[in-house]
């Protein structure tokens, strides 16, 4: 498999408005990020992923963009975006960003023309269409909302939106919105930008049929349509190819074998993907199936297209609550989810405080909810006529808010996060989980995750070495291999709150082995050359010689 850069790198991803506030006005910012570069250079993340900074009315926390050439007065300026990517630069290290086209605000100039009337130039640049039977044109759902379409009175037509109906989808099938992204995305590239991490690319083409789904909630008929193949290739030739970046495509729906579709090298569109096998498919731990999918993306990308390995984002509860165990084996549990998202095949991406193992909130008011997804569910089913507290029970699990409260830098009021009032409630656990602590404490996950990402740095295994799963079928462990040349490494892990005795893999024979990195610091008593003593969340790299 041919090297390069973004296989062997580590990103790092800043959901900025809950980073660091360096004005007061309870928002994170990009002055903030900048303050705080250093900390994530001695993590050791080699790329930063930056969500949307763009001018935007916000109703979607950035990823409804009024003006793609504009900052967002809230983050910053110009100026301090180009500060950023030299800064970033002069410290080796690269930045990307969110690339929004799917939709863009409904207060977009381009949107405003093209509901101004039936006969503006802008009309096919967004998706209208006539009522049927004085109806929404089909049964679908949106993301966001009970119905993808929006009526507009003064024009008599509904509009398209996969998401909240603030973000109206562009039609990427007219040419001059193709050409208009494309210069856009120059635009940014040109300053000096390492590349993007694309909305939900793979919704760009559309079903045109607009036929009735059988299953309205499976929202899969919004993406992977025909034509979608000829955009982004189309994308790669008039824009990508000239640039030495790295793209990578968030893009929901898909399996292995549709993934290679968007990711195969021969193939000219993306570099990776993020696929959510495992975001939908788990809402909590389901350890048959975590391997299954491990299993299936590596057979189906071997040698010809690379996946990304993460378990959470700025749109999905934190891993150690929503994946491990985030009472009493929250530092043990976050440093094995650590150790499966470095050492398993793919890209790995880290989620801003997901290095402290920062976990999920539970507000219990809907006013503390910030996030419109949360919102607009929370109102549609209230408005169905549920127990409104249960509707609250209900969503709180896995409301993107989890993810989004600001990163705990100490135990100063509101963590440090601000000195003002911060956007969105702070996890009251920060007097407990902050990064000043974990600094302190050489056990901490923090220090983990230093150790962790440096031996990336040094063991090209780690990238480019061949998978073995050694556990199949066990409910509790996980144990594989990664080979390179002569080099091989043994991970195993206990994803249980349960002592596990497990006999050394007979597959590897009895060979000499060395203890890389753990996340406990002494054995079991019982522990032998034969047999490896596994207490809760126990999780061990070796490298065997
Ligand atoms: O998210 C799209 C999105 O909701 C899915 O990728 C979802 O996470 C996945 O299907 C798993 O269920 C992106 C952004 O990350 C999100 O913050 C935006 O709200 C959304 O697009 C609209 O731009
Ligand atoms: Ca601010």
């Amino acid at each position: 498999m041919k090297k390069t850069w973004w296989k062997e790198a580590v990103v790092y991803q800043v959901y900025w408005r809950s980073f660091y506030d360096s004005n007061g006005d309870g928002i994170g910012d990009l002055e903030g990020l900048l303050s705080k570069l250093n900390y994530i250079k001695e993590l050791g993340a080699d790329v930063i992923w930056l969500n949307p900074m763009y001018e935007s009315p916000d109703k979607d926390n950035g990823y409804d963009i009024s003006d793609y050439y504009k900052v967002m007065e809230k983050a910053g300026d110009m100026q301090t975006v180009e500060r950023l990517v030299s800064e970033v630069h002069k410290l080796g290290m690269k930045i990307i960003m969110d690339l929004v086209v799917n939709h863009t605000s409904d207060q977009h100039p381009w949107f405003l023309e093209s509901r101004s009337s039936k006969d503006n130039p802008k009309r096919d640049w967004y998706i209208w269409k006539d009522a049927k039977d004085e109806k929404e044109p089909n049964n679908w759902r949106s993301y966001f909302t009970p119905s993808p379409w929006e009526w507009d009175v003064k024009t008599g037509q509904y509009y398209f939106h996969s998401f909240a109906s603030e973000q109206p989808d562009l039609n990427w099938e007219n040419l001059e919105v193709r050409e208009e992204i494309y210069r856009i995305m120059r635009f940014w590239l040109d300053k000096g930008i390492d590349g993007f991490r694309m909305d939900v690319i793979n919704l760009l083409a559309k079903e045109k049929g607009y036929k009735d789904a059988e299953d309205p909630y499976d929202l899969s008929y919004l993406g992977n349509n025909p034509g979608i193949h000829e955009y982004l290739q189309e994308m790669n030739r008039e824009v990508l190819r000239y640039y030495d970046i790295m793209t990578v495509g968030e893009i929901p729906f898909v399996t292995p074998e549709d993934g290679l579709l968007y990711v195969g090298e021969n193939r000219n569109e993306l570099h990776t993907l993020f696929h959510f096998q495992v975001a939908d498919d788990m809402r909590v731990w389901d350890m048959l199936r975590y391997k299954e999918i491990q299993k299936l993306w590596y057979e189906g990308l071997k040698g010809k297209g690379w996946n990304s390995q993460f378990l959470n984002n700025h749109d999905h509860t934190r891993q150690v609550t929503r994946y491990g165990n985030d009472g009493k084996y929250r530092a043990e549990s976050a440093k094995l989810l650590a150790t499966l998202v470095h050492t398993l095949p793919g890209t790995p991406y880290i989620f801003q405080g997901e290095e402290i193992g920062m976990t999920g909130v539970c507000f219990e008011d809907i006013e503390d909810y910030q996030d419109i997804a949360m919102k607009n569910k929370y109102r549609e089913q209230v408005g169905l006529g549920e127990a409104p507290d249960k509707v609250l029970r209900d969503l709180q699990p896995l409301s993107r808010d989890n993810s989004r409260t600001p990163v705990q830098w100490d135990v100063s009021e509101n963590a440090g996060f601000t000195k003002g009032v911060p956007w969105i409630k702070v996890n009251p656990n920060y007097t407990v989980i902050n990064v000043k602590e974990e600094l302190k404490n050489p056990d901490s996950v923090l220090h983990y995750y230093k150790k962790l990402i440096a031996l990336r740095k040094e063991n090209e295994v780690m990238v480019y070495g061949d998978y073995d799963d050694l556990s199949e079928g066990n409910l509790e462990l996980y144990i594989y291999t990664r080979t390179l040349d002569e080099v091989t490494w043994l991970i195993v892990l206990n994803h249980s709150e349960n002592i596990n005795k497990v006999n050394w893999p007979e597959k590897l024979g009895v060979r000499d082995k060395e203890l890389l990195l753990w996340n406990y610091s002494s054995m079991a008593n019982d522990e032998s050359d034969s047999k490896m003593i596994l207490r809760p969340f126990e999780s061990r790299i070796y490298q065997i010689a």
